[in-house]
């Protein structure tokens, strides 16, 4: 802790960090004197802010859940963040890029709860309420300079969540390990991976998100996702490109970009 500059109230936090997702412009790392704990409390005024705002709560994400996220990031703890309504693109749209500061895109599998989530769901009622799965694209983009930070930082920020797009879903299944993962800009092979890279399964990323949830969790609807993490390391993102990511056995998933003027 840093006595000569305490912390910003947590409400000052949280608004900077809006300001800066909505005018895409990074702001300064907080650092030391922010705790993971406040940090977690920042990330829940963010949440309060866009849901003021008449945004809708869709879905749960996951950080840092591969040794390829954390080695690129230089981050080790997997972390928790929420997506709301305004973040999905639909499958194969468009994503205009212009209004973002620095955004990466990232090839994941994504769970869906056909059930509502409760506060207080117990981590088998969290596992029991999954149904589908399906190949999905993280869009991150720090709102921090350099997209550098500290772990506390990037859970203030929300872990990065900027846009997220989901593939077709497919009956839940188990067998989800082992599965080759590529991430595919304008046709050519960027990034391969593996489902494995995900906590050895994305199964136990399911898992780690039913352990976080007592502490972390505020409800998520029917029909909720949550993103299990990247399987490699995420890739910037520029204009009049088509990204694609391919999950094994699981289906594909797709994103165009433009900039300012399409
Ligand atoms: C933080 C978000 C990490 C993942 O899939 O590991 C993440 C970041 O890298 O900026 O979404
Ligand atoms: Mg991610």
């Amino acid at each position: 802790m840093n006595a000569t500059h305490p912390a910003p109230p947590i409400s000052e936090i949280a608004r900077r960090l809006d300001q800066a997702e909505r005018k895409g412009i990074a702001i300064k790392q907080f650092g030391d004197v922010l705790s993971l704990e406040v940090a977690y409390e920042v990330q829940a005024e963010l949440r309060d802010l866009r849901l003021a705002r008449g945004e809708h709560l869709t879905g749960a994400k996951l950080g840092f859940t591969s040794e390829a996220k954390m080695a690129q990031m230089g981050v080790k703890e997997v972390i928790v963040g929420f997506l709301t309504s305004t973040m999905e693109v639909h499958n194969g749209d468009r994503l205009r890029l212009d209004g973002s500061v620095h955004p990466r895109v990232e090839p994941e599998v994504a769970f869906r709860f056909g059930q509502a989530v409760p506060p207080d769901a117990s981590e088998e009622q969290i596992i029991a309420s999954v149904d589908a799965v399906a190949p999905a694209l993280e869009i991150i983009d720090s709102r921090y300079l350099n997209f550098s930070f500290s772990l506390a930082d990037v859970v203030a920020d929300n872990t990065s969540a900027s846009r997220y797009v989901l593939g077709e879903w497919t009956t839940f299944t188990d067998d989800l390990a082992g599965r080759t993962v590529t991430l595919l800009v304008d046709g050519s092979i960027t990034e391969t991976g593996t489902t494995s890279a995900i906590l050895g399964d994305p199964l136990n990323a399911l898992r780690e998100f039913a352990r976080m949830y007592r502490r972390h969790g505020a409800g998520l609807p029917a029909g909720a996702v949550l993103l299990a993490g990247a399987a490699t390391a995420a890739v910037p993102l520029s204009p009049g490109s088509t990204i694609t990511a391919i999950v094994a056995g699981i289906g594909s998933v797709e994103l165009e970009t433009a900039g300012a003027d399409s």
